[in-house]
């Protein structure tokens, strides 16, 4: 299926998303998330994607949602037209593991796209900023939300209440991106996290996934309580057999994802 704002391709159990508006710095359309929640739930429901890889272009990942089309809307247009909900909650809904591969500007809803990512890999010269407030909105797409239990809150309120970016070496220390490499090389790094997840047992990844983002929806004892409940189904699949034994015979394990 063709699409117009994102380039799609696969590369063995990796699905690869590259963000495609280079003319708007990748500013997120309507009809952007759009694509990219479809494609998306395509790979989530492919049996051979384990794993998918969002990036923008060198000078941008996305600098957040579309303003000319946002400066157009009223209250009702956002009210009734539920903007952004209407789409952006079933990127949460997605089970396998998403990487978001930073470069050039994340903004806006673009910070708030690689947060709701699993894994963030930032390029050297990666900036990220929630600027709402320069407009006269607040972020509207988790930023308040996922920002503070990403970095803390002081540094939440300094990037939400001044609009200023914060660099890949200062995201890194602040605990919002994984690792930071070297800007030519942030697809190459990306996609070999993505190899080496996608070695893995798609359950078991899936449940890896599910147990981490459920740390932040509860109680610590109910968190540790899921994880136990979790850890014992594993042992209900044959990958868990499969690399138990492997390591016992002191070979690779072949996992079938069962
Ligand atoms: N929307 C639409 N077009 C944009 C956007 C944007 N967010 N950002 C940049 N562009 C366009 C520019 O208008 C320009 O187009 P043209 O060449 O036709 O004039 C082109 O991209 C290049 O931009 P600049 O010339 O401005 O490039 P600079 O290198 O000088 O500056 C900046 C780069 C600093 C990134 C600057 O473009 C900028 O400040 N952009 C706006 C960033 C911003 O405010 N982002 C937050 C938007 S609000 C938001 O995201 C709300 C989130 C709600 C949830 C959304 C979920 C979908």
């Amino acid at each position: 299926m063709p699409y117009e704002n994102i380039l799609v391709e696969e590369r063995e159990r990796v699905g690869l998303i590259r963000l495609n508006r280079p003319q708007a710095l990748n500013a997120l359309s309507d009809e952007l998330v759009d694509e990219l929640i479809l494609v998306l739930e395509r790979f989530d429901a492919d049996e051979r994607i384990q794993c998918m890889v969002l990036i923008g272009n060198e000078k941008a990942f996305a600098a957040g949602a579309d303003i000319p089309m946002m400066a157009k809307f009223s209250y009702m247009d956002v009210y009734k037209g539920n903007f952004l909900t209407r789409n952006w909650d079933k990127l949460r809904l997605i089970r396998k593991p998403i990487i978001a591969a930073v470069a050039g500007y994340a903004l806006g809803g673009g910070c708030e796209l690689a947060m709701a990512c699993d894994v963030v890999i930032a390029a050297d010269d990666a900036k990220f900023g929630q600027p709402e407030i320069k407009l006269g909105i607040i972020p509207g797409a988790g930023g308040t939300q996922r920002l503070p239990r990403a970095v803390s809150k002081s540094k939440a309120m300094d990037l939400c209440l001044t609009g200023r970016m914060m660099d890949a070496e200062e995201a890194e220390r602040a605990g919002l991106v994984s690792r930071v490499v070297p800007a030519n090389q942030l697809l190459e790094e990306a996609m070999a996290t993505a190899q080496k997840i996608a070695s893995f047992s798609q359950p078991v990844l899936m449940m890896i996934k599910e147990s981490i983002n459920t740390a932040y929806e509860t109680t610590l004892s109910e968190g540790i309580h899921f994880e136990r409940r979790l850890f014992h189904t594993t042992f209900a699949t044959e990958d868990q057999k499969e690399g138990m034994r492997a390591f016992l015979d002191k070979r690779p394990p072949s996992f079938i994802d069962r």
